[in-house]
């Protein structure tokens, strides 16, 4: 039997779950259920698309340029950075954002709520290369309730006798009507790390506005974040808990040329990036014997 017929065979869920192998080889869940869809692939515990059935586009965005490949990021979807964020403090060999995003986890069940939604929990696979780059004792599971919202929830576990201390972030890209025609509220009055021309301590005043490359870490905030899009006529409401930090980024045209998965012409005009985060300032100390959850909640409400 196949590790995909195994899969359906023990966490396959009628009428909500089941798994495909892709051209890479890498196992994707598909979802399916009363109130939404959405794709996930066990490399990473990477949730990749997430759409409402009341939502005529994804609310998660992939774009449409990703590519699927063993050890690579997904460029879209909630990638998962962690146990650092953004440039390893020392090693800058060691990957941006973790390594969290590019290993196997594994599949440890999934099951239907009350509600409906569909759950799936999955564990980081601890390896030579992860304790090489991270020698602590620690777990890390991802459980995911897809359904009207998208909740998800990181939880990092110390499993050893010594504290450490992490980053992290979900990072995740939002589909958007035209990046022109979006503004970001509930970081006003916040303090921010400038990353666009080096590195500046600023303040926001009033909601955010889309004309550039932006690219922000605000600190100290616990505030849900709400994407208004005159576009899509539609508001995505992006809630947290255990999260002091947000991050707001859009690459704009030379950065994501750069980049070249954003999707062809101007894939980056249909994303904004609003990642609930622990990082900077934010850092988190996690205890002997102890667990640490970064959780958000995502909705999408259609306005008239
Ligand atoms: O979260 C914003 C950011 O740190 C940007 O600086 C940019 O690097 C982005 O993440 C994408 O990073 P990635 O490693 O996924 O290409």
């Amino acid at each position: 039997m196949s590790t995909v017929q195994m899969l359906n065979a023990q966490f396959g869920i009628d009428g909500h779950l089941s798994f495909n192998e892709d051209a890479s080889g890498l196992i994707i869940a598909m979802i399916e259920n009363s109130s939404a869809k959405a794709a996930l692939c066990l490399q990473g515990g990477h949730l990749m698309t997430w759409q409402p059935v009341d939502q005529s586009v994804p609310v998660v965005w992939l774009s449409r340029d990703a590519k699927v490949a063993a050890g690579k990021s997904i460029r879209g979807g909630a990638p998962v950075c962690w146990p650092w964020f953004g440039a390893h403090a020392s090693e800058s060999s060691f990957p941006g954002h973790g390594f969290a995003r590019t290993v196997p986890w594994r599949l440890l069940e999934t099951g239907v709520e009350p509600g409906g939604a569909t759950r799936l929990r999955l564990r980081l696979e601890n390896s030579e290369k992860t304790l090489a780059q991270w020698p602590h004792a620690c777990q890390l599971d991802l459980n995911i309730y897809v359904g009207e919202t998208l909740r998800m929830e990181l939880v990092t576990e110390n499993t050893g006798s010594e504290a450490f201390v992490i980053g992290e972030a979900l990072h995740t890209y939002f589909q958007i009507g035209d990046i022109g025609a979006v503004r970001v509220s509930g970081l006003e009055g916040c303090e921010y790390w400038d990353k666009v021309g080096g590195s500046n301590l600023r303040r926001q005043t009033g909601s955010i506005a889309f004309a550039e490359e932006t690219d922000r870490v605000y600190i100290n905030t616990a505030a849900e974040c709400v994407i208004e899009d005159e576009r899509l006529k539609r508001r995505i409401h992006v809630s947290k808990s255990g999260s002091q930090s947000t991050v707001v980024w859009t690459p704009w045209v030379e950065k994501a040329e750069k980049m070249g998965d954003m999707g062809q012409p101007d894939g980056w005009r249909e994303m904004v990036c609003v990642e609930s985060a622990n990082a900077l300032e934010n850092l988190v100390t996690v205890a002997p014997g102890t667990c640490h959850s970064l959780v958000v909640e995502y909705r999408a409400v259609n306005i008239a």
